[in-house]
């Protein structure tokens, strides 16, 4: 793996990462709307929507891998979910086959099984349950790679990324927290490991509290380093803080099940 494009490159993991991959590749190619503020002279940056077709199919010239970080990363309407990581995904994808890329490694969610209750686990080969438009928008991105892998040959990796932070930062977050360098590693097994054809990881640490198995991603030598537990006082304390939310609390995706909720049935204990 040579050349490397990031895209999303000022949104929040973004900014880690460019830290925490910087020199890992000899080509590093960073991306987003706006240039990061932080931007250092040894950094490459290309300015581009996902929107557009033209300035993607640019961005992704001479590109091996590219690790998917671009778009909307939380619930939001409809409009901007379906300009960027709707259309904005196709584009990408679309770019990727037609310049010979190799590999993409997409930021998918745990906001694609929010759904699942907390007192389940659940794995790779459950169906999707969507907590949002956010949710639904990770799950078409799931399939979209899915398509790119087995029609075209790319080789696709789909990361449902938890939380990313120095440290879980609440009880939910306890279950679902990625330490930063862990999700480094991660990103470097889609983008080398030679058996990845189109596979899909959970983006956790290695959490007492994990609702995921994360086979997968052991299978493919993933060993991560993060221990939720660790911060369980800190997270339970500032836990205690947040107001009670009954269909939050229950389902894994937290808050972004219980907006705009509004099912009448009994929540879903399978
Ligand atoms: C996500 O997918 C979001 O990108 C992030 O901002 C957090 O909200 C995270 O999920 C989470 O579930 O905590």
């Amino acid at each position: 793996m040579r050349s490397v494009l990031i895209t999303g490159a000022a949104g929040g993991i973004g900014t880690r990462l460019r830290k925490l991959m910087k020199g890992m590749y000899p080509e590093i190619r960073l991306s987003d709307r706006a240039t990061p503020k932080d931007l250092k002279a040894d950094e490459t940056f290309v300015a581009a929507d996902l929107a557009d077709p033209a300035a993607v199919e640019r961005l992704v010239e001479g590109i091996e891998g590219i690790v998917h970080l671009g778009g909307v990363s939380v619930e939001d309407a409809w409009e901007p979910i379906l300009q960027s990581n709707i259309i904005g995904l196709y584009n990408l994808f679309e770019a990727a086959r037609r310049k010979g890329v190799k590999r993409v490694v997409f930021a998918s969610s745990n906001h694609a099984v929010g759904f699942y209750p907390r007192q389940r686990k659940i794995g790779i080969d459950e169906p999707v349950r969507p907590d949002s438009r956010y949710g639904v928008s990770k799950a078409f991105g799931e399939a979209l790679g899915a398509l790119y892998a087995h029609k075209h040959g790319l080789r696709v990796t789909s990361l449902r990324i938890g939380n990313v932070d120095d440290q879980p930062v609440d009880k939910r977050r306890l279950s679902i927290w990625l330490k930063p360098e862990d999700l480094v590693q991660l990103i470097r097994i889609g983008l080398e490991h030679p058996d990845i054809r189109c596979e899909i990881m959970y983006g956790v640490s290695d959490n007492e509290r994990a609702w995921f198995d994360n086979g997968n991603a052991f299978r493919l030598g993933y060993r991560p380093a993060g221990r939720g537990e660790e911060s369980r006082e800190a997270a339970l304390a500032a836990q205690a803080k947040l107001p009670l939310d009954p269909i939050g609390d229950w389902y894994q995706g937290g808050t972004f099940c219980s907006a705009e909720y509004d099912n009448p049935l009994e929540p879903r204990r399978d």
